[in-house]
């Protein structure tokens, strides 16, 4: 414990320093405020700190994952290639950090423990697992969407002889994975990295597989310095791009029809988009695949007859890893480097855990329903997050009156536009649940225009000497309705995943991110501003 942080007090705490966080820091200290981030992991980064397994990387492009504020620092930066690693990744935020000169206002290496707002004098008293006790007027959690790993899923993982490794828990010094023998479990955006990349290495990999991805190759040429004097020169238009679109990317859709296009059209348009080797096939092909079943089994086909040449036709193989159960983009799509080719390898196994469950670990590997064992040296966890709700209710947040809101969300997650949440005054989120977010947002896109309309707010409210800002349970309900609404019009609440937080037993489900479009969404944040906030009360 610092004796320094007890009863230490100021204008706003921020928990988190990745993208968000990071980002929250220097626009509140833009607006004169003391602020303090606080930090678990031992540098900056976030997502780009903790997913360090073989293979992590973004699947939206350089040019659009990035800062908006500042062309001077886009410039400054020159990334490696259109869809850069980890590593990389870190080092660029890195670079923002000291651009920005924001190590000095983190404690790292500390966990916020409880949050508890504090009716009488309108703050929130924060402690942390160092035994800090400290004070803010606002709280931001830049706690990130997919931060809270589902890591104790198996019964009898402590009983394991070997090394068992969550991927986002990957160690700093790496993981020595040459001539093991080596399980992956699962099969979303992560394992897919992780198995491609980590194949070549290893003496045997045995990657089980429950529910298969459709997934795109990845095209990933490398940037030159030329290629970065031309987007650099796009600044301006990219950073208005982004946010005009459904996604946050700077493609989206033209206003293209699946129904007035014809059969050739169509063809022609999807080859084209599967052939930029990004996400452009699913977020700006055809809108109708989201909201129509025979559209989106026509574009799902598009795609299986592609990954079953990619697997020579192997039979048993198609048959375990190319989707039929849902429709292409009803789950993340994956972008991949060679994933469905690992399957041919001599030494890589597909284990079917669809047919026959994963039953427990075992001290020699992994023990199937079946009573079989697979006899592995290290097992990978690739097996997702407790997303958008897991890293708050990981934090004891205690509102007006007590509330709990881990207990509210145990019934029902709600939230006003993924900003606020009734009852708990002076709290904002990014990143949180009923806002654009992971996969149906550009992250760095969505991230920041919450920031901004969350910085706006706090500055409104300090114009007009208030210092308690929360939303109303009617102006909740209603971004409640109308989430709901827009979800049940598409597909997406039909199929179980991460998005619906049917990978968490027990959890509420709703859809997590907002998938009304960030235009639109960012056109009602705008909106709201501009007439003083209604829905929100000032005190
Ligand atoms: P995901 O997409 O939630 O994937 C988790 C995977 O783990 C998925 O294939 C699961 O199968 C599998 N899983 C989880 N529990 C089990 C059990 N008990 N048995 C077998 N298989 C299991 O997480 P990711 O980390 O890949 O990606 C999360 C997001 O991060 C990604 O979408 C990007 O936006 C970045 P299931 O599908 O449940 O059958």
């Amino acid at each position: 414990m610092n004796v320094e942080n007890i009863g230490k007090s100021y204008d706003a705490i921020v928990i988190g320093a990745g993208v968000a966080g990071m980002y929250q820091l220097h626009k509140l200290r833009s607006l004169g405020m003391s602020v303090r981030v606080i930090e678990s992991a031992s540098g900056v980064g976030g997502t780009w700190y903790w997913n360090r397994y073989p293979g992590a990387r973004f699947d939206s492009q350089a040019e659009i994952y990035q800062y908006w504020f500042s062309k001077e620092l886009y410039e400054s930066w020159q990334p490696s290639e259109r869809f850069p690693a980890q590593p990389e990744s870190e080092r660029w935020l890195n670079h923002v950090a000291d651009k920005l000169d924001l190590h000095q206002d983190i404690e790292f290496n500390t966990r916020v423990d409880s949050a508890h707002w504090q009716e009488a004098d309108g703050t929130w008293a924060i402690r942390t697992d160092k035994g800090d006790q400290l004070e803010a007027r606002y709280l931001i959690a830049c706690t990130g969407m997919l931060s809270a790993p589902l890591e104790d899923v198996f019964k009898g993982q402590s009983t394991f002889q070997g090394q068992i490794c969550h991927t986002s828990r990957w160690p700093k010094e790496g993981v020595d994975l040459k001539r093991k023998r080596v399980a992956v479990i699962g099969t979303g955006a992560t394992g897919i990295q992780a198995t491609q990349s980590i194949a070549p290495e290893v003496e045997n990999l045995k990657v089980f597989v429950r529910t298969p991805q459709y997934t795109i190759p990845m095209r990933n040429p490398k940037y030159t310095e030329e290629d970065w004097k031309h987007w650099s020169k796009n600044f301006t238009y990219l950073k208005d791009k982004v946010l005009n679109t459904f996604a946050g990317f700077d493609y989206d859709f033209d206003g293209r029809s699946w129904h007035t296009d014809t059969p050739e059209q169509r063809e022609q348009t999807l080859e084209k988009l599967y052939n930029d080797g990004s996400l452009a096939l699913w977020l700006s092909s055809y809108p109708e695949m989201f909201t129509d079943a025979e559209v989106s089994e026509e574009i799902s086909q598009f795609v299986r007859v592609k990954m079953r040449e990619r697997l020579n036709n192997d039979p048993d193989l198609c048959n375990l890893l190319i989707p039929t159960s849902y429709g292409f983009g009803t789950r993340r799509v994956p972008l991949d480097t060679g994933y469905l080719e690992t399957f041919l390898r001599p030494n890589v196994e597909a284990v079917n855990c669809r047919e026959t469950p994963i039953e427990s670990i075992v001290p020699e590997g992994v023990l199937m329903q079946d009573g079989t064992v697979h006899e592995v040296d290290i097992i990978v966890l690739a097996t997702g997050f407790d997303a958008g709700s897991g890293a708050l209710t990981r934090i004891d947040i205690r509102g007006k009156e007590g509330r709990s809101l881990k207990e509210e969300w145990s019934n029902e997650i709600r939230t006003a536009m993924g900003l606020q949440v009734h009852g708990y005054p002076n709290l904002f989120t990014t990143g949180a649940p009923l806002a654009p977010s992971a996969a149906l947002c550009n992250m760095t896109t969505c991230l920041q225009q919450q920031v901004g309309w969350i910085t706006d707010i706090i500055q409104y409210a300090e114009a007009e000497d208030k210092t308690v800002i929360e939303p109303t349970k009617e102006c909740q309900d209603e971004w409640v309705r109308h989430h709901d609404e827009v979800t049940n019009q598409t597909l997406l609440p039909l199929v179980d995943s991460w998005y619906m937080g049917t990978n968490v037993p027990g959890k509420p489900r709703r859809l997590l991110s907002y998938c009304g479009g960030v235009n639109n969404y960012n056109q009602h944040c705008v909106e709201l501003a501009r007439n003083n906030y209604p829905g929100f009360v000032f005190a």
